[in-house]
């Protein structure tokens, strides 16, 4: 809900922003072990290019097509990308092998798993070891991941770093207007509109 909100605030803001240029060479990749966790990453995908960064999406597996990723992460400078996030769960090895591969940062997120609920791949991805950093997010963060890239190609400013601006604006406003309907309605009408 949380999610599908601030993305319908987001485009708002965003209507101005231009569209996607296919000729455009994405400068971050959004990874993800199966093509079963794309759910998780979709909203990686969707803010990215709500904020009109290009993005390459790919399904890698660490463990079902190991030479594909590894090529993928040895070249992934080379190829202009900038920023890496990725999503694996269970036993997800993704994140940590392509930071393994690549000085590009990687943003790893924990896909949530049917027999762990994700806690698994949290601690898979986490847990690097000394010297191979993966900036890990929530489990199911891929919102988060997104925006997360989204700032490390906006350090220095410029035109991504004002439309980040404004999605902060978009999310302010709409918990101030929140607050001002929950303190006109009271708690028990605003919880009955909710329904
Ligand atoms: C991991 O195994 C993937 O990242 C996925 O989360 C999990 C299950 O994959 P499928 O069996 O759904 O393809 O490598």
């Amino acid at each position: 809900m949380a999610v599908s909100l601030s993305f319908r605030f987001l485009a708002l803001a965003m209507s101005s922003s231009p569209p996607p240029d296919p000729a455009v060479k994405p400068q971050v990749a959004v990874i993800m072990g199966s093509d079963s966790d794309l759910p998780s990453l979709q909203p990686a995908v969707e803010v990215l290019q709500q904020l009109g960064v290009a993005v390459e999406v790919r399904v890698l597996s660490a463990h079902r097509t190991p030479l594909e990723m590894v090529t993928f992460a040895q070249t992934a400078r080379r190829q202009g990308l900038r920023v890496i996030v990725a999503g694996a769960g269970g036993a997800a090895h993704l994140p940590g092998m392509v930071a393994a591969l690549t000085t590009l940062p990687v943003i790893g997120v924990p896909v949530q798993s049917r027999a762990l609920s994700g806690v698994d791949s949290l601690h898979s991805i986490v847990q690097m070891p000394g010297g191979i950093p993966v900036a890990t997010v929530a489990i199911g963060g891929g919102l988060n991941a997104g925006l997360l890239a989204a700032q490390i190609l906006a350090v220095e400013g410029g035109d991504l770093a004002r439309r980040l601006e404004l999605y902060r604006q978009q999310l302010h406003d709409t918990v101030v207007s929140k607050d001002a309907r929950l303190q006109d309605l009271g708690s028990r009408d605003y919880l009955a509109q909710m329904d």
